[in-house]
């Protein structure tokens, strides 16, 4: 019996797919199909699959080709497979030519023609097309259009701003509609991204939810809780959809660190120390607070690990002449433990981030808010673990994938829950008002 074995993601099945499948089958007498995980898809950089891992297996199935289905799960399992499996032939599409000569070793490796014309890429982009429009002018915006351009289906069309100067000319060409003209510009757009100075959120994200659209805007989403509250609520009644966009959240590393101290693998929780610097560039024009700027990430895993309801809050914080904060310092106490968290635009420090438990702690290494690494540290460091979880592009590309799909399906599983959100809004209104709230003047 001449065993055949081939791989894939499969997502949308399509025409392309079953001939190569027809193909393969005739190349022997059982083939095996591996369809990749969804986890191991998304560390080989393919972060727009629309099914789920069971839904394409199922697609598979049903074609009844296949004699049996595996799974595909880290890269150099194919020649595990290859071997445990006793395969006499490998094969896959001619797009992958060469790609696999070193399976040459353990069994025949055969390129079958790629049925041109059609792909899951194509598929999805006619599945998805969504008109996203940005408001705002700094630079950042720059990477949005950058991610954009990887994730099927969302196309940046416009821009409403009061300064394009931060557009890199490359990408700025573009796009169809360069605006300051508001009503142009939202007729133009299905969704918008707001990255504006967080005083103009509120009105921003009102004024496109009451024109229909659906909002992606950058933490803090209001500097009033209440606002946020009224602006959800709003999204909700108009079903549309109002995510915040807090880059870190979106990031495999972060979420699978989260849940791992959550299931108590480091014991009891006591402390957390979540440190946030970058020197601003001096002519960079949108001078923030470094409480506005980093205070929403560097909150981020107090709020989701210790919940919102801490006993007492209290920062200390350098200001410029402007009243802008240089460097901030937030000591938060809940009933049983606490947190330290250190933001800042004026000074450098170590943008580590320290989880202490009963059993271990949790380490991730500066940059943690992009991490892709971090480990958990026993006092025996022979049971210490290193966790490692690509991340392309800071986790941006993530988030714009995870707003399109809530777009689509109608409701999202925030990575980020409402109250976390809401805490956010409150803690930086009573920043900025200087009011029910302790803060030091250093
Ligand atoms: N394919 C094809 N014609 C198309 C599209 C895809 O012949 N128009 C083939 C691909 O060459 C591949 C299989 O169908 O052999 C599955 O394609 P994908 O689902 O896109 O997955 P891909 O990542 O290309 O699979 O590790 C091997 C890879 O996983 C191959």
């Amino acid at each position: 019996m001449v065993k055949i074995i081939t791989y894939g993601t499969f997502d949308m099945l399509h025409l392309g797919h079953i001939r190569l499948l027809e193909r393969a089958k005739i190349l022997g007498d059982y083939l095996i199909v591996g369809v990749t995980s969804d986890s191991y898809d998304k560390s080989r950089g393919k972060i727009n699959n629309q099914q789920t891992l069971l839904e394409r297996i199922a697609a598979v199935k049903a074609t009844g080709i296949a004699d049996e289905i595996i799974i595909e799960e880290y890269e150099g399992q194919k020649i595990d497979d290859i071997r445990r499996l006793e395969i006499d032939i490998f094969t896959v599409g001619s797009d992958w030519k060469g790609y696999f000569d070193y399976l040459r070793e353990y069994c025949n490796v055969i390129y079958l023609p790629r049925t041109e014309g059609i792909s899951s890429t194509e598929i999805r982009c006619q599945k998805r097309s969504l008109r996203l429009g940005m408001i705002g002018e700094t630079p950042f915006l720059n990477k949005i259009i950058k991610e954009a351009e990887l994730v099927n289906g969302i196309n940046v069309v416009a821009l409403y701003s009061n300064d394009l100067s931060f557009m890199e000319e490359s990408l700025g060409k573009n796009i169809e509609l360069l605006t300051k003209d508001y009503s142009e510009f939202i007729s133009s757009v299905d969704a918008v991204y707001i990255r504006s100075l967080p005083e103009f959120h509120y009105s921003q994200i009102k004024q496109a939810l009451e024109n229909g659209k659906h909002v992606l805007c950058e933490s803090p989403v209001t500097l009033d809780r209440r606002q946020c509250e009224e602006l959800f609520e709003l999204a909700t009644n108009k079903n549309l959809i109002l995510m915040e966009a807090l880059k870190t959240a979106y990031s495999t590393a972060y979420s699978r660190l989260i849940s791992l101290v959550k299931t108590g693998k480091i014991g009891e929780i006591i402390s957390v120390d979540s440190t946030c610097t970058s020197l601003r560039d001096k002519d960079d024009k949108n001078e923030w607070c470094s409480m506005l700027n980093w205070g929403p990430t560097a909150l981020l895993p107090v709020l989701q690990i210790f919940g919102t309801e801490f006993v007492e809050c209290k920062i200390s914080s350098k200001f410029r002449d402007n009243g802008y904060d240089s460097f901030s310092k937030i000591d938060i106490s809940y009933e049983h433990s606490v947190a330290t968290v250190k933001v800042g635009d004026g000074f450098k420090s170590e943008g580590d981030l320290i989880i202490s438990g009963s059993k271990g702690y949790v380490y991730v290494p500066a940059p943690w808010w992009k991490t892709e690494y971090f480990e958990i540290r026993y006092e025996d460091i022979s049971n210490n673990r290193r966790y490692y979880y690509h991340l392309d592009g800071e986790g941006i590309r993530y988030e714009l994938v995870a707003f399109a799909r809530a777009i689509e399906q109608g409701w999202y599983f925030s990575d980020i829950e409402k109250q976390v959100t809401f805490k956010i809004a409150e803690i930086m209104e009573k920043f900025t008002c200087r009011q029910d709230i302790t803060i030091i003047y250093l």
